[in-house]
């Protein structure tokens, strides 16, 4: 056991303990009833007085105790020695000239023998048989006892304080700090007790995407941050806008640009919650491309999903590669541009999966009405038919023109005039002539007129296009077809020629007068027929996936809906033909007098009016668009989507004035295989 008044007396605090001691000693005061004392005279043997009270001597003190305290003012510090004098404790008392040689013992032999000073900074020493505690310089970086010198100051703090979860205090340079605990990151920069403390575990140097947004190696964001295999994209660009951080986030187009310039067979593309309105077809062509949609903004968590709006026909191509979409909405918007078709995604030997999405597309625009014919087929108007001759003097004047609906000879002397020719026979009676006069009328008959050439014949209508069928573009895209246009009429036939007219011989004896008769006028050309009305247009498609030689594999949450295709367009109207000419005019017959007596020969018949031209044919309808869920050829499909599809396209109706052929409907399936020869077409846009 150690000895406390010793340690009192040697160690550098003396000079503060013993006049409190000796205040102690002065207020004991006397008396020996009680174990109350004011000196150790009061007490029995084997004890002292301590604060008033006798208590048992440690055993030190037991043999010498008046060597030590039987003079109290030898000790008085400012008595007996000056501080200079008395300082080091070796010096001032040796332990010959101030107490019995066997009084004095080493207060330690050993620092394990020092007491605690109570600062855990120190380190004890064992000098010459005296304790000293001094600044232990493992304390500079010990968080149990982190401390250091400040001048004659020891700065301690025992033990460094703790942070947040999963860090450990640090003691450098003798100040306390905080560092995470292996294997995990603080990303916020905030530690502190009552923070996040090191809230990322890291479990990996790498760090696929995933649907519980993992930052598996505590880079801050899902994925790996700075690598030229990912690209962080929001609805608008941040930082820099080059997708290397969330922080940088790019664009939906620039994030497409960059990807298709990076030499990385893999691109990971990971992108922010929100609608992306994009104005052009986003493409990737022999890449593996992975989206990853609906992160939260900075890329630590993912709830909802990633939608594309695209004011495109077609929202993304991918050829080639491979391509993974999960938690990315895509959707074109109705079209209007008439016959206008969409196809949202379009796939072309490549291998596609889906996964959480929707694939939306608009409707397709309706085909435009076909135009109504305009004018006539045939540069040349019909001509009037030409007019018989006058007859002269005995002679019959010639018919009009030549061939069908040639006006007839007009008779000479008294014989009859010929018939008009009938090309198209005059419903039973045709352009005849009219027979000659006979003699005691002094004159002939007149010619019969032609009789009126035939109508035309109306144009056939055009037929109706089918809804199934019609030209693959491009290899993908599916344009069905227009309906035909309308026949033009035909024209109308030439009128009969007009009879010639009959001679006439009148006797006035001795005088016989003979007068020939007029011939007959040619009948008018036919009128051209009208044209035909053009076909309707076919309605635009609407396709959610149009694949060509892809392997589709679709996973959970895939829905695939179509607004539904566009109506095809109404068949043109058939123009009226044109009226067919008139007939010529019958030539007049001779008058013949002479001696108060007269001979007059008949008048040729006027020609007949040409027939008009029959009215043009109807246009058919174009065909309905198609509502379809998945188009395809060759490839596969696998899984089983949802489809949710809009109505199919009506077809066009047939024109209005009549007849014609209306379109068929669309189609209306999840899914079409089409088997047709590839037709590389433009689209017939124009019907
Ligand atoms: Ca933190
Ligand atoms: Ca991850
Ligand atoms: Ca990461």
């Amino acid at each position: 056991m150690k000895n406390s008044r010793l340690d009192g007396l040697v160690a550098s605090g003396f000079v503060l303990i013993a006049p409190m001691l000796l205040t102690q000693l002065v207020a004991c005061g006397g008396g020996g009833n009680n174990n109350q004392c004011n000196r150790r005279s009061d007490c029995p043997a084997g004890q002292e007085c301590r604060a008033g009270r006798c208590v048992p001597l440690p055993d030190a003190w037991e043999e010498h105790p008046d060597a030590f305290f039987d003079f109290p003012d030898a000790f008085r510090p400012d008595a007996f020695m000056p501080p200079d004098a008395f300082m080091p404790p070796d010096a001032f008392m040796p332990p010959d000239a101030f107490m019995p040689p066997d009084a004095w013992r080493p207060e330690c032999t050993a620092p394990s023998d020092c007491a605690d000073d109570g600062n855990a900074c120190t380190r004890a020493e064992c000098t010459m048989g005296r304790c000293r505690h001094r600044f232990d310089e493992a304390s500079l970086s010990n968080p149990s006892a982190c401390g250091r010198m400040e001048g004659a100051a020891i700065m301690c703090m025992a033990p460094c304080p703790g942070g947040g979860p999963n860090t450990v205090a640090t003691c450098r340079d003798g100040r306390c700090g905080l560092a995470c605990a292996e294997g995990y990151v603080d990303l916020d920069g905030m530690l502190g007790p009552g923070t996040n403390g090191c809230e990322c575990r890291r479990t990996s140097t790498m760090d696929t995407p995933d649907l519980e947004a993992r930052d598996e190696n505590c880079d801050g964001a899902d994925g790996i941050v700075g690598n030229p295999g990912f690209l962080y994209v929001a609805p608008s660009a941040r930082g820099s806008g080059d997708g290397s951080s969330p922080a940088n986030a790019a664009r939906i187009e620039e994030a497409f640009r960059i990807a298709n310039m990076r030499s990385e067979a893999t691109i990971h593309m990971l992108l922010e919650g929100g609608n992306y309105l994009v104005a052009e077809r986003l493409s990737s062509s022999n890449r593996n491309l992975l989206m990853h949609g609906g992160y939260t903004p900075n890329f630590l968590g993912r709830s909802g999903r990633a939608r594309v709006i695209s004011r495109a026909p077609h929202a993304i191509r991918i050829t080639g590669g491979r391509i993974s979409i999960d938690s990315v909405d895509w959707e074109t918007e109705n079209q209007s541009i008439p016959g206008a078709y969409t196809a949202t995604i379009e796939l072309e030997g490549t291998q596609a999966s889906f996964a959480r999405s929707h694939i939306i597309a608009g409707r397709g625009a309706n085909g435009s009405d076909g135009a109504d014919g305009m004018g006539v087929a045939g540069s040349a108007a019909p001509m009037p038919g030409a007019p018989g001759q006058n007859g002269v003097g005995s002679n019959g004047g010639a018919g009009g023109g030549t061939g069908g609906g040639a006006g007839g000879q007009g008779g000479s002397n008294n014989s009859n005039g010929s018939p008009g020719t009938d090309p198209t026979g005059c419903m039973g009676v045709g352009g005849a002539g009219g027979s000659g006069g006979t003699g005691s009328g002094g004159s002939g008959q007149n010619g019969r007129p032609g009789c009126p050439g035939a109508n035309g014949a109306p144009g056939a209508g055009g037929s109706g296009a089918g809804g199934l069928g019609g030209p693959i573009r491009g290899g993908v895209n599916w344009i069905p077809p227009n309906g035909a246009d309308g026949a033009p009429g035909g024209p109308g036939t030439r009128g009969g020629g007009g009879g010639g007219g009959g001679g006439a011989f009148q006797v006035c004896l001795p005088i016989v007068l003979f007068a020939g008769g007029g011939g007959g006028g040619q009948g008018g050309e036919g009128g051209r027929g009208g044209q035909g009305g053009r076909r309707g247009q076919a309605g635009g498609a609407s396709i959610a996936i149009a694949s060509f030689r892809s392997q589709i594999q679709f996973g959970p949450e895939v829905l695939l809906e179509t607004r539904g295709g566009g109506n095809g367009g109404r068949g043109g109207n058939g123009a009226m033909g044109e009226m067919g000419a008139s007939g010529g005019p019958g030539g007049a017959g001779a008058s013949v007098t002479e001696r108060g007596c007269m001979a007059r020969g008949g008048n040729g018949g006027a020609g007949g009016q040409g027939g008009s031209g029959g009215r043009g044919g109807c246009g058919g309808g174009g065909a309905g668009g198609p509502s379809v869920g998945i188009m395809y050829r060759g490839g596969s499909i696998m899984g089983t989507p949802m489809y949710h599809l809009g109505p199919a396209g009506q077809g066009g109706p047939a024109c209005t004035a009549g007849g014609g052929n209306p379109g068929m409907m669309g189609v209306r399936q999840n899914t079409v295989e089409i088997t047709d020869p590839i037709i590389d077409i433009e689209p017939d846009i124009e019907p």
